[in-house]
């Protein structure tokens, strides 16, 4: 593929600087377990699940064998008035992990997808509660809810709302991001609760009866690991409860152990309304995404109206045959090796780890929750980003994928991590970060 211009050409990658990439093309050509194979035939330390998304780690054999069978067995079947057995048989395993009472589930093909069901499933159920002058929507900034125009316009993430049209008669509260008060936290940032209270201000700004949702990543994933601080999530449940607000939890990243359980919710003690998944449903072997709603939402609707479709949405591959083979296997494997457990188990050895770097150059902050990292690096001067790219470029020519956003490194390895693999990971950083400007 190097040199092969034309190919290179045809493919217009996503959140991908084309023209950089494509002078130096880096590519993964195979991958097994906690490696990816690169196209100069070396092997890279997964530290970031691919895109936070492969938590058993890679090509595990019981998922792709259950792919194989279903794709010969039923390629296709509309869930359109017609239905077969696979996403049924998932829906109800996937109930079975979310917090009590969310066991309703609407299957999509990816988190972006997820986040704009989720937001229209929030207004279905004001207008079935006759509360439909509840048409606000909440999000933070610093958020990132995927791409789809609903996403976008609750998300917080600049570049995103700068350049596309948004939705009307959004709102966001501010980020939980302090420095300044909760540099090298492990967990939850001692400060930062009474951020919260933004929502109350948001109330007494709107009017309770203009707002439908609020919706937060429970823990700040793509824009660099933003833990909430102790207390904060309680204290926004308690405010939606107070105003009747739907509260939704983008648990696109934090689902399926990466915090140490089934979803943040359950790790941290606090059940939103809704819970929007993607990525670790199926180990991201096939595309899909979930939305969990509360029972009594979800027949607050269905019973709404007389008769005929209830909810006007769904994709055509929502419950994908594939797909929902994959979820099973993935779900049969996350139960018999424990790896929600597991994760949990380790966090405290990662935590050591990621800690242990602290005092080295360029670090700004570590902060660290689950197995997840954030390690913020000083913004070169006159350059933020470079030198986060630079590392990033650096730790994967020299066998190590961790991602990059900002001047932050984020790393979440899938969740059959072995402490010498986590030993490799902060060792190889901390040489990387001697030898970069
Ligand atoms: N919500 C959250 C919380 C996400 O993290 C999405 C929605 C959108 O999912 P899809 O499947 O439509 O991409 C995401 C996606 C990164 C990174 O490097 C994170 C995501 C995607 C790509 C890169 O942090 N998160």
């Amino acid at each position: 593929m190097q040199g092969d211009n034309d190919q290179l050409a045809s493919f217009w990658m996503p959140f991908t600087a084309n023209r950089s990439y494509k002078a130096h093309p880096r590519q993964l050509v195979a991958a097994s377990g906690m490696y990816y194979q690169s196209g100069d035939g070396r092997r890279i330390l997964d530290g970031t699940s691919g895109l936070w998304c492969s938590n058993a780690g890679h090509c595990r054999p019981e998922i792709a064998e259950a792919i194989a069978k279903a794709a010969k067995t039923l390629d296709f079947a509309p869930t359109f008035q017609l239905g077969h057995p696979l996403p049924f048989e998932l829906a109800q395993r996937l109930a079975a992990l979310m917090p009590e009472g969310l066991d309703r589930i609407f299957f999509t093909n990816s988190g972006s997808e997820s986040v704009d069901t989720a937001l229209k499933i929030a207004l279905a159920v004001q207008r079935a509660k006759g509360q439909g002058t509840r048409t606000r929507l909440i999000g933070r900034e610093r958020g990132y809810h995927g791409v789809g125009f609903g996403g976008i316009s609750v998300g917080g993430i600049v570049s995103n709302r700068r350049t596309w049209p948004g939705l009307p008669g959004t709102d966001h509260l501010r980020h939980t991001h302090d420095l300044a008060r909760n540099a090298f936290t492990r967990g939850f940032p001692a400060h930062g609760a009474e951020l919260a209270d933004d929502l109350q201000r948001l109330v007494d700004l709107h009017g309770a009866e203009t707002i439908a949702a609020v919706i937060v990543e429970p823990m700040a994933g793509s824009t660099g690991v933003l833990i909430p601080p102790a207390g904060y999530l309680q204290r926004l449940r308690e405010i939606c409860d107070r105003h009747g607000i739907i509260l939704i939890f983008d648990e696109v990243i934090t689902a399926f152990g990466r915090v140490g359980a089934a979803t943040a919710a359950e790790a941290w003690g606090v059940t939103p309304d809704i819970i929007t998944m993607a990525k670790g449903l199926t180990n991201a072997a096939v595309p899909m995404g979930a939305v969990a709603v509360k029972r009594d939402l979800h027949d607050a609707v269905i019973e709404s109206v007389p008769g005929g479709i209830e909810l006007f949405h769904g994709y055509t591959y929502s419950g994908h045959p594939l797909a929902s083979a994959a979820g099973l296997a993935t779900l049969d494997l996350y139960a018999r090796e424990g790896l929600f457990e597991r994760a949990n188990e380790l966090a405290g050895y990662w935590e050591d780890a990621a800690h242990s770097l602290k005092g080295r150059r360029h670090i700004i902050d570590i902060r660290t929750i689950g197995l997840v990292a954030g390690i913020e690096l000083e913004p070169r001067p006159g350059a933020p980003t470079a030198r986060a790219m630079e590392l990033f470029h650096a730790a994967f020519d020299s066998g190590l994928l961790v991602r990059a956003t900002g001047d932050i490194i984020a790393l979440s390895p899938p969740l059959i991590v072995e402490k010498a693999e986590i030993d490799a990971m902060f060792g190889q950083l901390a040489e990387l970060l001697d030898r970069i400007d």
